[in-house]
């Protein structure tokens, strides 16, 4: 474990002379913007409440589509409150000091893209965007002016929205982001791992890396010879074999980092 104070000089020259660089980042990334994360500590995350069987898989969405669609309202009508916090502005200044930076994310809530960072790559898709359960066809898909913002007591209580249908074919919609058991969108996958595989640095930020194949990018990019810096305030599986574990708050390491990075300049 270290402090960004405490990085070796021969490091930090790594850090500031390196050309192609990736970020994978996941929920932890966001947990200062006010969204909590799945596996939080003493069950605070969304999987500590929710059953992921229930709500992140096909099965569980086909068992009950109104529960699943308010969690996703609710998950949205959440986003609307909250900005980009220190750690996505860090990620987004990185990502113009280095000439070939890859920002790939696990994330669905869209806040790199608002705190400025360009063509990321989302893993698990988007929570503004929708599909067709049956036709898995993006649709055009606005909330309803009127439509109630849905909160977790409402979800709780089971005050659920019908379920907008599909223009075309009239099947149910579901919002297009991956369940478990469903693969990741190819191309943003292959793109996140040619970056994965070209990459001199690799920096894992407030990800548990214990879902795949996203936890996979950080071990490709490591037996291709890449630094691997994760910052996490909890230590990981990662953390192990990183070559830089920074532990604290992404919104409080990054930006210190970035400054040591690219401040120099
Ligand atoms: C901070 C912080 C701060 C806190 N600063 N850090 C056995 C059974 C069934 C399936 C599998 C199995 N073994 C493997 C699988 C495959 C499965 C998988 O990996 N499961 C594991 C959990 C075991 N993977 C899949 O199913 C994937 N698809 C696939 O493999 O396809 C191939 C295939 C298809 C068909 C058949 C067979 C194979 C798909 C995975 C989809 C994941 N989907 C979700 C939901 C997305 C939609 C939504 O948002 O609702 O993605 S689940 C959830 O986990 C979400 C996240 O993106 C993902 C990763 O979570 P993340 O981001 O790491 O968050 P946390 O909460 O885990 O960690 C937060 C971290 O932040 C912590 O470390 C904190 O310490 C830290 N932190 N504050 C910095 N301020």
């Amino acid at each position: 474990m270290t402090q960004v104070d405490d990085i070796s000089p021969k490091t930090l020259e790594k850090l500031r002379t390196a050309r192609r660089v990736m970020a994978l980042t996941g929920a932890g990334v966001s947990a200062e913007s006010g969204i909590p994360t799945f596996r939080g500590a003493d069950g605070a995350g969304f999987w500590g409440r929710y059953d992921p069987h229930d709500l992140a898989s096909r099965a569980g969405y086909e068992g009950n589509p109104q529960r699943g669609w308010a969690w996703y309202a609710m998950r949205r009508a959440q986003l609307r409150s909250v900005e980009p916090n220190p750690a996505h502005y860090a990620l987004a200044r990185l990502g113009a000091y280095y000439p070939d930076f890859t920002l790939v994310t696990q994330n669905v809530d869209g806040l790199h893209e608002r705190a400025g960072s360009r063509d990321v790559v989302e893993l698990h898709g988007n929570l503004d965007h929708v599909k067709c359960l049956m036709e898995d066809a993006p649709v055009a898909y606005k909330e309803p002016a009127d439509a109630p913002a849905i909160t977790e007591e409402m979800m709780e209580r089971g005050e659920w929205p019908e379920v907008p249908r599909c223009p075309g074919c009239g099947g149910l919609l579901r919002p297009d982001v991956v369940w478990f058991g469903e693969m990741l969108p190819a191309i943003a996958f292959a793109r996140a791992e040619v970056a994965a595989q070209d990459c001199q640095i690799c920096f894992v930020v407030g990800t548990s890396a214990e879902v795949y194949p996203a936890a996979s990018l950080p071990e490709t990019a490591r037996r291709h010879g890449a630094l691997i810096v994760e910052v996490n305030p909890e230590a990981t599986d990662l953390s192990r074999w990183a070559d830089l574990s920074l532990r604290g708050p992404a919104g409080v390491v990054l930006p210190a980092l970035a400054e040591m990075i690219a401040g120099h300049v």
